[in-house]
């Protein structure tokens, strides 16, 4: 028996570059993610490009060491870009809602497509249908009792803006930011109460272009990209409260939940390092100043950060009502280089391998014990509320003879990180607003690019090409979770 609060919001997750497609319709411009191709758990993806000669080429997503400097970032004849259809809710928003109100979602948590308001992204006027798009949803989500839960910024960036000027590693894209931010808030004030500003602000340093569309990765850059990214969300958090005194705002982080690989102390200062890596984005944002290790570091080394006078203020009058994370997997930190290795994080170095957990498909190790350890260590770290805003296992779900998907694992996975969450809640003493697994339907892995590391409680019919009919088909997991929902997380069976 578990109880969680009245209104506590169950829901679920997903996010424009990998859910949406609508590539180049309604007046949509180009966005990072347009660029970057498939990969799988073995393969990278690539960003493509050409040099002015003509030439075409690619790099490797997460090396940005390998990007030429003269390129331009281009799609190319005879690739494939699977965020451009992905899963095509686009074309489907309304097939889907009335699924979500089936399975008795209280909230949906869903991005706005930054180059689908503002395509190229310093422009003064934006773009009409892209924001009627958001309406027709927003609305259809109010009609079915479905809360919104907005991220303004998931993994998207103008790719024009990274052209003019390296995307985040400017801060004029501060003020294109803004812009974006201020008229989202004014149309959607009535329609949409609850906010959050950066995906995983923290995975910028893991993954520059995709987090943040740059093309230089050196240490300066990064750190000052951060700085932007700070210095508009808390602008943007500023506005919002002004637009609407009701609006509630959360920062996001990738939670990296990690543990010492053995008992030696080294190790267990390794791995304090380590989660500093995370906690410096959450803390900047929750208390609305750099923390001291973080300023140690940086002038350890000499990394030259642009931060004016007048930035003080816009941290501390920015800081965030509650405190939203994603939580997957876990891994391990030590001094010793030779430990034993095996964990495949793709995007995230995930460290020696643990040998009490089981792993995904994916080599991602299965641990809900840590997700009652990260909401204990984030709620005692800041007294806020805490919103999980992802949390799933990516497999390649198979169909049956009958056209049906029995993903017993996942139902697996999500009830023991439930568990984990009530005892949290019930034993910890934490507040916990709400639990948004990823994801509501199948859409394309951030890390690579496939569509069968699949997330969703509904299948969606596309092949690893971008073929199919893309018809929704409910998996058992949809079932079992609506029991859960509609129990109020009491029925777990
Ligand atoms: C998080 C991202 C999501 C999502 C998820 C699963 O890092 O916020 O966008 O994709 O991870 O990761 P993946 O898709 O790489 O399996």
């Amino acid at each position: 028996m578990h109880s969680f609060p009245d209104h506590f919001l169950w829901g679920a997750a997903s996010a424009a570059n990998q859910y949406e497609g609508g590539f180049g319709e309604g007046g949509k411009g180009l966005s990072n993610l347009d660029v970057v191709t498939k990969g799988s758990r073995t393969a990278p993806r690539f960003i493509t490009w050409r040099k002015t000669d003509g030439s075409e080429g690619c790099s490797e997503l997460f090396h940005m060491e390998q990007l030429p400097k003269d390129v331009r970032l281009a799609c190319l004849e005879g690739e494939f870009y699977p965020n451009h259809r992905a899963t095509d809710f686009y074309h489907h928003w309304k097939e889907d809602i009335a699924l979500m109100a089936e399975l008795g979602l209280k909230t949906f948590r869903l991005s706005i497509s930054w180059p689908r308001i503002f395509p190229l992204g310093d422009e003064e006027e934006p773009n009409e249908q892209g924001l009627a798009f958001y309406d027709n949803v927003f609305d259809e989500l109010q009609k079915n009792d479905i809360e919104p839960l907005v991220t303004l910024n998931h993994y998207e960036v103008p790719l024009h803006l990274t052209e003019a000027w390296g995307g985040w590693a400017d801060r004029r894209t501060i003020d294109c930011f803004v812009r974006f931010s201020k008229i989202v808030f004014m149309r959607y004030k009535e329609k949409v109460k609850y906010w959050l500003t950066f995906n995983e602000i923290n995975h910028i340093a893991m993954s520059p272009f995709m987090a943040a569309g740059l093309i230089n990765s050196d240490a300066d850059t990064v750190a000052n990209a951060s700085h932007y990214q700070f210095l508009a969300a808390a602008q943007a958090v500023a506005l919002g409260r002004r637009i609407n005194p009701a609006f509630l705002f959360g920062c996001m982080i990738g939670y990296p939940q990690s543990y010492p690989y053995t008992c030696a102390p080294e190790d267990n200062y390794e791995n304090w390092k380590f989660l500093n890596r995370c906690f410096f984005y959450s803390d900047v944002q929750v208390r609305g100043y750099y923390p001291s290790y973080k300023k140690k570091e940086y002038e350890r080394e000499h990394i030259q950060l642009d931060f004016q006078p007048e930035d003080e203020v816009v941290l501390r009058e920015g800081t965030v009502d509650f405190i939203s994370f994603s939580y997957y997997t876990s891994g391990t930190r030590t001094t010793k280089p030779a430990a034993e290795s095996g964990n495949v994080g793709n995007m995230v170095d995930l460290g020696p391998k643990n040998p009490y957990l089981t792993a995904s498909e994916w080599g991602w190790p299965i641990d809900a014990m840590g997700l009652r350890l990260a909401l204990v260590t984030l709620y005692d770290r800041y007294q806020k509320p805490l919103f999980i805003v992802e949390n799933g296992l990516g497999a390649d779900d198979r169909k049956d003879a009958g056209g049906k998907i029995h993903d017993m694992y996942r139902i697996h996975y999500l009830r023991e990180h439930i568990k984990a969450m009530a005892a949290a809640i019930e034993e910890d003493g934490v507040e916990v607003m709400g639990y948004t697994p990823w994801s509501f339907a199948d859409l394309i892995s951030a890390s690579t690019g496939e569509v069968k590391k699949r997330y969703g409680f509904v299948y969606v019919d596309c092949n690893e090409n971008g073929e199919g009919t893309m018809a929704r088909v409910p998996k058992d997991s949809f079932y079992w979770y609506k029991k859960v929902i509609a129990s109020n997380g009491e029925d777990l069976s």
